[in-house]
């Protein structure tokens, strides 16, 4: 992909309007916050991790429990890596909120901050009141699955399409004195590079069709191969010519429909169907 040039400008801003108010909305909401779940995809650690949002929430006296979700499609040993690394800075739990697999290793903390702010409540003469969670991160990492599971109802609409949780949410009381609250995904205006947006397209946190598709597939191609996970395809392929033609997916004249290739591996990626991927391990494999 050397020749490629920068990703143009409409592929790696997906900042729209919603999002920017989203932003402001979610600035003004964390002053009234106790704690933050912050979820990442444990696919894609490195690039979950909004340089502004953690910038706003290293300014505020709001606790925070790191996330990572979506453990079920991550390589396993990665998750490990990722976890123990992200535990020398912060409070780290691995769930899988679609399931609610995980949500026991919440407990223990979230009490600890109960007390905490009890204490702190009680030394100025002040009522209990229940604690107060904020489920934040990038669009799809599976923050309204996770208040579904922490509030023990389906309160939020959860699916799919990244985009979905729009606007303010109400609080919602969940078990042992928690209120929770939902937000709209956040996405960092600018995706700096090829990878990046890449990574972010095949775990679904970008839409598929505001990106240049050939070119984040044809990446997505050689990740794979980067990986060792080449034998996850129908056939090892490097381009979606390749793909498209051991596929069968092909138009009149039997030229290869690379626009179908591309759909049809994002799909795969999206839904976990080749397999646990850890797009962004701590460690990059050495290349041989
Ligand atoms: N495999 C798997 N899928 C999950 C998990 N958690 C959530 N999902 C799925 O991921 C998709 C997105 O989940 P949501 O909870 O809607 O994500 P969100 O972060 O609220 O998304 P936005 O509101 O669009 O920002 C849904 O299809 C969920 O079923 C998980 O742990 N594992
Ligand atoms: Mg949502």
């Amino acid at each position: 992909m050397d020749s490629l040039k920068e990703p143009p400008k409409a592929a790696f801003s997906w900042f729209p309007g919603h999002m920017k108010s989203a932003w402001r909305m979610l600035e003004e909401q964390l002053k009234e916050i106790d704690v933050v779940l912050f979820l990442l995809d444990a696919r894609i650690p490195r690039s979950c991790q909004h340089p502004q949002l953690l910038d706003s929430l290293r300014k505020r006296p709001v606790e925070q429990i790191w996330v990572l979700n979506k453990v079920d499609l991550a390589n396993p040993q990665q998750t490990r890596e990722w976890a123990a690394e992200l535990r020398k800075l912060h409070h780290v739990v691995e769930m899988q909120s679609k399931s609610g697999s995980g949500l026991g290793a919440l407990k223990q903390p979230l009490s600890a901050i109960k007390d905490r702010l009890a204490e702190k409540r009680s030394g100025r003469s002040l009522l209990e009141r229940p604690l107060r969670l904020m489920v934040v991160g990038l669009p799809n990492v599976g923050k309204s699955s996770m208040l579904n599971r922490l509030v023990g109802r389906a309160s939020a609409k959860t699916g799919k399409k990244p985009g979905l949780t729009r606007g303010k949410s109400n609080w919602v009381a969940g078990p042992d004195g928690i209120l929770v609250r939902d937000t709209p995904g956040i996405l960092y205006p600018r995706i700096e590079t090829w990878p990046q947006l890449s990574h972010l397209t095949a775990c679904g946190n970008v839409k598929a069709d505001v990106i240049p598709r050939f070119e984040v597939a044809t990446i997505l191609l050689r990740r794979l191969q980067e990986l060792g996970l080449q034998d996850r395809l129908p056939a090892p392929c490097l381009s979606l010519e390749e793909l498209g033609r051991k596929l069968g997916f092909l138009l009149k004249g039997g030229i290869v429909d690379e626009e179908r290739a591309a759909g049809w591996l994002f799909n795969q990626c999206f839904d976990g169907k080749l397999g646990t991927i850890t797009w962004e391990p701590l460690h990059e494999p050495e290349q041989t």
